[in-house]
């Protein structure tokens, strides 16, 4: 290094010095005489005050150290605690995130359980889990795809008193809404998030209630008719359900702000289970007027009906549309079984989905 030292009043400045101790600088300088004209070389060890010098610092390049002379075991790795980097703030790479769209039912495992997955199955996950005497059915998301709607007799197991439960969707809070000795079931969750439709027969015959998220109060729509499986529209106004009337069942709708309730369908044979099309235009349903159980659609502006998904299999069963309408989903009875299958809205490109020994069912796409 080069320190300057200040010996006898003359400033001197000396290279390659070596430090003895704190005070003590074994230097070899060119002292002035006197006369300051001629210099003797002179090496000695000089007392000299630490004020009295100065370490020029930049004398040592910080290249004179290169990076490998401090070999990285000379740091251990416990200089840096493994708890300030959460494993979450670093998602593994090779496993695709695991974000549900689609809840159904299958019986996979021996009873009635609510399964996520996505469109393409990338994964599976039983949401509730439960033995083998619960059934767990007609799932409906919250409208924040945060939670799922159910019914179930998990209170009730080997019997038939069916509530209403709400889970999230990591399978967390698990909440019953209803406590009646009489079946309540078939739970929609309103678009605006605040209140749950349900069919009861609490009151002697199927009727729809809602309950009110927000004050935990029940109040039943009144009809003045068995009404069962409601479905909102997905603009608010609207439930749709079916009814068994005098002459078969059939599709209504009921306005959510004046209780005006208009037919939708008016024959003798089984019109039932409605959905609706994303722009609430279109009503849903499934249908045996042709022989065979297929799935309609009608356009409530014009009234035009037209059959969704045209098959000669029987028992098809509808239930909701992809987010971008697109695609349905839904249910068929075949050979003892209930499988799922999703196609295009148009009714090509037909496929099975969630393929299982048993039933798979009541599969419903997120919007
Ligand atoms: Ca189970
Ligand atoms: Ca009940």
């Amino acid at each position: 290094m080069e320190i300057n030292v200040i010996y006898e009043n003359i400033e001197i400045v000396r290279e390659n010095a070596v430090i003895v101790n704190n005070q003590t600088y074994d230097i070899q300088i060119d002292v002035p005489d006197s006369n300051n004209i001629d210099r003797e070389s002179k090496s000695d060890k000089f007392e000299v005050l630490p004020t009295e010098i100065s370490i020029i610092s930049t004398d040592i390049p910080p290249t004179d150290i290169p990076p490998t002379d401090i070999p990285p075991t000379d740091i251990p790795p416990t200089d840096i605690p493994p708890t300030d980097i959460p494993p979450t703030d670093i998602p593994p790479t090779d496993i695709p995130p695991k974000i549900p769209s689609i809840v159904f039912v299958s019986n996979r495992d021996g009873n009635d359980d609510i399964y996520l997955t996505d469109e393409h199955e990338t994964f599976s996950m039983n949401l509730t889990n439960s033995p083998n005497d619960i059934y767990n059915g007609h799932p409906s998301w919250s409208p924040d795809g945060k939670n799922i709607v159910f019914h179930s007799n998990m209170d009730d197991p080997g019997g038939h008193n069916s509530e209403i439960y709400i889970i999230s969707v990591e399978g967390n809070n698990l909440r019953r809404l209803t406590n009646h000795l009489e079946w309540d079931g078939q739970p929609s969750w309103s678009p605006d998030g605040r209140y749950i439709a349900f069919e009861s027969k609490r009151d002697g015959k199927f009727e729809i209630f809602l309950y009110d998220l927000n004050n935990d109060t029940i109040n039943k729509i009144n009809t003045n008719m068995s009404a069962g499986y409601p479905s909102w529209s997905p603009n608010g106004k609207y439930i749709a359900f079916h009814s068994k009337d005098f002459s078969g069942m059939n599709i209504y709708m009921i306005n959510m702000e004046n209780n005006i309730i208009t037919p939708i369908t008016m024959d003798e044979f089984d019109n039932w289970m409605p959905s609706w099309s994303k722009n609430s235009e279109n009503i849903i349903f499934s249908s045996n007027k042709d022989g065979v159980r297929d799935i309609y659609s009608l356009n409530l502006v014009d009234k035009n009906i037209k059959k969704v998904i045209p098959t000669n299999e029987d028992d098809w069963w509808p239930v909701t549309l992809s987010p971008d309408g697109t695609k349905i989903i839904f249910c068929s009875y075949n050979s003892g079984f209930w499988k799922l299958y999703i196609a295009n809205i148009d009714g090509s490109n037909i496929r099975v989905f969630a393929e299982s020994n048993g039933d798979t069912k009541w599969a419903v796409w997120k919007n």
